[in-house]
């Protein structure tokens, strides 16, 4: 399955003369979306509306993909690289075709032949595709930009995920403004963009008991066993044929039933057993930034961990090598620490199943991870009760605490006597019950912890990390700065741009596009007026194509000469959403309070709001529910006609963003100082803002700030529907205000002027969007991706010829 290299059988000419090349001419093309049409959608062409065109060419273009991904897959198996493997559980990767086919190169061969075959827009095809949103945020996001740019980097580098059949909810607002959550069967219209592979295939064990066998080993028998079918989602370089792979795991029952039952008689029980393997890969939990302790969920860690352990030990042992170079042909990065399961499960396979001595496998183990944290925030720590892990996983809550044993020895020697610095460090946290504490766990299992942004890493280096920073020397803790694809978020969803920016730096595209410091070649050019007035043409057509959208999906006119100012991403009290809404109700009351002339100097604004609230978080779905009715107020107040917008773009997606960002003049990353890990939506925007002082206000509301009491007055006497909805929200800000935005109001106010001021220069504005995008270089993930490979997993690219 990964190209493994033995000549069959049969005849060597006969096999060559029956395959296939990456076909790129016309005929070629519009031959193979035939091809499909007639076969694998079984249609005929008086029979063939769009969504079958749509099928029938992702088919052809996956045809592609697939010939370079074996031919890829097979120069990794021959040259047998050191490879590295992204664990995550998430994987946001939005629509598939169009990103396809630009790295493919072939979008203008593909938009001719589906034009000769009678389908002139080919933009409504490619917006026919529905987003694969296997993950929440950014965290997921950010996994599918790296895998993006481990093939455009050549790097031997797989992801391994789960292939859950409900992606992220689909998200619809009542009348009433909240939020409704509505499930996504998004496979429920076949899928063309993986490959099933029923031969790859392993067994995982739940539940059962574990008997010490010796010192150090064990046997784990019983329980449940549960198996793992891979679906293999093809990747595409961008410009290079390296085509590298995205392992996802499905779950099916071992049998097809329980035999038992069956005897018995029991058909139904005897499916429920199906059923219940299932159930591990039927959703994505929709939360972010927070834990939620089910046992399913732990499940699903366990199961897409062992699957992907045992795949990559399975793919090591073909190489013949002894175990003692495991490290040397395996990386593994843990994104965050849902995978941190595989430590002991690491240990488990070298020690039980291996043979392998405790100390050996122990070192080794550690030289195979690195773990990225993505968050401070306490409540997202994940911490696991004991009794579920002795339940579920006996074997490995045994070697976490004989782990533990030898690592808290470790400390004791280092400061002898310090019993408050072994509490503090345990992997277990102490109480009825104990806890897990997976952070640890990940951090005393890798050779490398890396935060996200520089601020970030100095952060987990300071607080949350303090002790183990003193253990291991700061060595141990590193920064990797993200970053987003210049592909998808600057090529594929902003074309204008990107032709002004080729135009302008001279040659191709992909000049640029692979090595996005190029971009500072811009600035050359930010006194042209010539070159402003393209950019700023730019922005407006992106303007409203946006406001198209808009007028389509919600009836609503927006002023395309209006600031758009913009704040999109998950709904959580950290992120400030309400500090945004409560300033737009003091831009409202300020406006309101203007004579007719006064009013015709605003500058117009048109506030977007954008994303999901996770289904159990009450008080981000009620500053959803108050965003829509302010903008119910706003919208239909003749006072404020043209000159202010409020609206909720319903159900926030990678496919939504790639409108709205491009249409953006501002967008708001607001979150209270020191919470946001690095934020990678604002690279798509370019755009940052962050503050270090924290406060306790013991004053009154009225004393902190008279303008945010008064929006807050005006909320609780029911200008926007009824008050007493929102006293819980109001009460968060008077009272404790733990994300300080009473704090920050009147600074954000005074920030909100500065950009309406700034936003009058229109020369002036131009040349500061120009700067941003020109000094965006770094935020490539084709630098991230390389800052990985060299300083934490020591691979090298390998270039498919
Ligand atoms: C985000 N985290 C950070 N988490 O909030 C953001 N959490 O600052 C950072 O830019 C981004 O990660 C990439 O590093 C998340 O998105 C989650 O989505 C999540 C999911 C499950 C459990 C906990």
């Amino acid at each position: 399955e990964d190209g493994k290299e033995v000549w069959p059988r049969g005849q060597e000419s006969v096999w060559k003369s029956g395959l296939r090349a990456v076909e790129t001419e016309e005929t070629s093309i519009t031959k193979s979306i035939v091809h499909h049409v007639q076969t694998t959608i079984a249609r005929q062409a008086y029979n063939i509306d769009e969504e079958g065109a749509y099928r029938a060419i992702a088919y052809s273009v996956r045809d592609n993909l697939i010939v370079n991904w074996n031919d890829t897959q097979m120069l990794y198996t021959r040259k047998a690289p050191k490879r590295a493997y992204y664990l995550s559980l998430e994987f946001l990767m939005g629509r598939t075709l169009d990103n396809a086919l630009l790295n493919l190169g072939l979008k203008e061969d593909y938009q001719k032949a589906a034009r000769k075959l009678g389908f002139e827009d080919f933009e409504e095809l490619v917006e026919s595709e529905r987003d694969a949103a296997l993950g929440n945020g950014g965290l997921g996001r950010l996994a599918a930009c790296y895998i993006d740019s481990g093939a455009t980097c050549e790097l031997p580098l797989w992801g391994y995920g789960l292939r859950y059949h409900y992606g992220m909810f689909w998200q619809q607002i009542s009348t009433d403004g909240s939020q409704v959550e509505a499930p996504d069967p998004w496979l429920n219209h076949a899928n063309p963009w993986e490959v099933h592979r029923p031969d790859v295939s392993y067994l995982v064990r739940f539940y059962g008991h574990a008997e010490r066998i010796g010192d150090s080993k064990a046997i784990w028998s019983g329980g449940q066993e549960v198996m793992a079918v891979a679906y293999d989602v093809p990747i595409p370089g961008s410009y290079t044929r390296n085509t590298n792979n995205l392992r996802l795991w499905d779950a099916k029952p071992k049998r097809g039933f329980d035999l038992n039952s069956f005897n018995a008689g029991d058909y139904e029980k005897a499916v429920e057993s199906s059923n219940s393997a299932e159930a591990l890969t039927r959703v994505l939990y929709p939360n972010d930034n927070h834990m939620v302790g089910k046992e399913l969920r732990l499940k699903q860690q366990y199961f897409w961990t062992a699957a992907s352990l045992a795949d990559i030990t399975r793919r090591f042992k073909q190489l013949g090598e002894p175990f003692s170079k495991f490290h040397e042909y395996v990386a593994i990065q843990l994104n965050d620490t849902h995978p941190t399961i595989a430590v002991p499960e690491l240990m488990r396979i070298f020690v039980d199943e291996e043979d392998i001595p405790w100390d050996q496998a122990w070192e080794i183990t550690q030289k195979v991870f690195g773990y990225t944290n993505h968050t401070v925030l306490p409540e997202a720590l994940e911490k696991w009760p004991v009794p579920l892990f002795q339940h579920l996983l006996p074997r490995h809550l045994q070697i976490i605490f004989d782990l533990n044993h030898s690592f808290l020895q470790a400390v004791e020697k280092k400061w002898p006597n310090d019993r408050d610095r072994l509490t503090r460090m345990s992997l277990i946290q102490e109480g009825f019950p104990q806890y897990i504490r997976m952070a640890y766990l990940a951090v005393i299992g890798s050779h490398k912890v890396n935060g996200v942004a520089e601020l970030h890493s100095e952060l987990v280096r300071t607080t949350i990390m303090k002790d183990f920073v003193d253990f291991y020397g700061p060595s141990k803790f590193g920064n990797v700065t993200n970053g987003i694809t210049p592909r998808r978020w600057l090529d594929q969803c902003n074309p204008g741009l990107s032709s002004l920016i080729t135009e302008t730096l001279g040659g191709d595209k992909t000049k640029w596009l692979k090595d996005l410091s190029k971009l500072e070649g811009l600035l050359s050019h930010i006194d042209d007026p010539a070159f402003q007035k393209k950019w700023a043409d730019v922005k407006l057509q992106n303007k409203q194509r946006f406001a198209q959208f808009i007028e389509q999906t919600m009836g609503v006119k927006l002023n395309t000469s209006a600031l758009f100012d913009v704040q999109v991403k998950r709904l959580h009290e950290y992120k400030r959403q309400s500090l945004n809404i409560l300033g737009v109700i003091h831009r409202y009351l300020t406006i309101k309070s203007l004579n007719a002339e006064e009013r015709a100097k605003v500058v117009p604004r048109v506030v977007l709001f954008g994303g999901k609230a996770a289904p159990g978080y009450y008080m981000a779905k009620l500053v959803i529910r108050l965003i829509n009715n302010v903008a119910k107020v706003i919208n239909a107040d003749p006072d404020l006609q043209g000159i202010l917008t409020v609206l909720f773009v319903p159900d926030y997606s990678v496919s939504v963003a790639e409108l709205l960002i491009p249409a953006s003049d501002i967008s708001e990353h607001i979150s209270t100082a020191g919470t946001e890990a690095s934020g990678t939506s604002n690279m798509k925007f370019c755009f940052e803002d962050l503050r270090y002082n924290h406060q306790y206000h013991p004053t009154s509301l009225e004393e902190r700030s008279p303008a945010l009491a008064v929006v807050c007055k005006v909320i609780a006497e029911g200008r926007f529907g009824d008050g007493s909805i929102y006293e819980p929200f109001l009460n968060t800000i008077r009272t404790g205000d733990y994300y300080l935005v009473s704090d920050d109001f009147d600074s954000y106010l005074e920030a909100q002027k500065m950009v309406d001021t700034a936003y009058q220069d229109k020369v002036s504005w131009v040349k500061k969007s120009i700067t941003t995008t020109a000094k965006m270089g770094k935020f490539s993930s084709d630098r991230a991706i390389m800052n990985y490979a060299e300083e934490y997993w020591n691979i090298e690219p390998v270039k498919l010829n």
